[in-house]
């Protein structure tokens, strides 16, 4: 689970754009919808009546499945229940800041219209429809900011994109030709036709160098110059860091980050992954990543008809309904004070700290330390307001709370000063 040490290291490369005010909404956002929806909704992790072992949107790798059979998916595709208002009201319900999908992933299949190829939604495939186009304009009416992934390394389908070794002769592609006139052409797409994005989420970078990186981060810059850029575009580029999959760092660090996380074992659609996570876990995954300082981009893989399935669907709804009884310790908040103790997780913003309790304590009785330059005068529970005794001494503060535990997922309690200008 760790990766404070990665993480570390391009907050140091990025070290003066910690003020970028471009950032802000992304600091306070803290939660965020990813999407994987393509081709590979349809096999579902089945090719040939094999269950294939891996990710699902892996399966025409792992599979090694030639093109042109691959290719055949795109004349089955025609998700008849997707409907985009949904989609963006369950992020919302969820309690999500932002929405990210799959515009282009490693197969090359393109989920948006482009007039770079015609192995796109609107051009191959019975739907005929542009989703990404639909998202966008309910992203904007209700209000949930919109970014693209865009897979520009990898290319299953392209013959100079990087990666696929079965069709194409890997010792003899034009990556840089590849990166020019068709990564390049098809950024230009997304960043014009479908509103402001907030963010570009590349990944896998292998292969880029780090003048190809920089000119796509230039490149999206000069196109929506809001528009972030993430920190797989590779070479410690990027407006932020992005942690391995899953991985939330053993710390808090001082940088701006992001952990993209399943609710399941996948990321696109697969028929016979039901591990799926506990709502309890995904809550508290999202305050362990907020009490370290970063987002949480937690991934549905909707099916070939285009639903979210409903075990995920339960899930966000579950993070959201806790979310709106105790979001006031999470959104816009900082790391708070507490970042060693065991016991408890905190955030902060001005004037109040957070202690967040997984494990509510049999006598209902926690100590916490004075903190330097922090007073804590009140204490209260978030959710209901109720105050709770804070017996004080010169160096640590007792909270005496009920015995039962007020929230099995996470009690917060809300640290007050009767002096707001001492707190944090
Ligand atoms: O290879 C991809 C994978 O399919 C998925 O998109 C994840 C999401 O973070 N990124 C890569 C693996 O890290």
């Amino acid at each position: 689970m760790v990766d404070g040490g990665a993480i570390r290291q391009e907050a140091q490369q990025r070290a003066g754009v910690r003020e970028d005010p471009r950032l802000d909404w992304f600091r306070d956002a803290k939660f965020g919808l990813f999407i994987h929806w393509g081709l590979y909704a349809i096999p579902a992790g089945v090719w040939n009546g094999r269950q294939i072992p891996g990710i699902g949107e892996w399966i025409m790798q792992h599979a090694r499945i030639p093109v042109a059979d691959y290719e055949r998916l795109a004349g089955q595709f025609n998700p008849e229940l997707f409907d985009a208002a949904r989609w963006v009201s369950l992020a919302r319900d969820a309690g999500m800041q932002y929405l990210v999908i799959t515009a282009k992933h490693h197969d090359g299949f393109c989920m948006f219209d482009s007039a770079l190829t015609d192995y796109d939604i609107v051009g191959a495939t019975p739907f005929g429809r542009d989703p990404l186009k639909e998202l966008a304009a309910e992203c904007e009416r209700q209000g949930l900011k919109l970014g693209f992934y865009y897979s520009q390394t990898q290319d299953w389908h392209h013959p100079d994109g990087d990666g696929n070794d079965w069709d194409y002769d890997e010792a003899h592609k034009d990556f840089a030709g590849y990166i020019e006139h068709y990564v390049k052409p098809q950024m230009r797409e997304l960043l014009t036709n479908y509103g402001p994005i907030c963010l570009i989420w590349f990944d896998t970078p292998r292969r880029i160098t780090a003048e190809q990186s920089r000119s796509l981060v230039d490149f999206v810059h000069a196109l929506q110059p809001d528009c972030l850029v993430n920190g797989r575009i590779g070479n410690m580029l990027g407006d932020y860091a992005e942690t391995r999959d899953n991985a939330i760092p053993d710390a808090a660090v001082d940088a701006d980050w992001e952990v993209p996380a399943t609710i399941n074992d996948t990321w696109g659609f697969k028929a016979h992954d039901h591990n799926w996570k506990s709502p309890q876990e995904l809550i508290r995954k999202l305050v362990d990543v907020t009490s370290k300082g970063g987002n949480y981009l937690l991934n549905v893989g909707p099916t070939a008809e285009g639903l979210i399935p409903q075990p995920s669907v339960d899930r966000l709804l579950a993070m959201g309904e806790w979310l709106r009884r105790s979001g006031a310790s999470i959104y816009g908040t900082r790391p708070g004070p507490l970042q060693e103790a065991g016991w408890c997780r905190s955030t902060q913003r001005p004037g109040k700290i957070y202690l967040h309790v997984f494990d509510w304590p049999a006598d209902g009785r926690m100590s916490i330390p004075a903190f330097p330059g922090a007073a804590a005068d009140r204490a209260s529970l978030l959710a209901t307001g109720e105050p709770l005794d804070l017996l004080r001494s010169a160096t640590t503060s007792t909270i005496v709370g009920p015995t039962m535990s007020p929230d099995a997922i996470d009690t917060v309690i809300v640290l007050e000063a009767d002096r707001p200008a001492g707190m944090a």
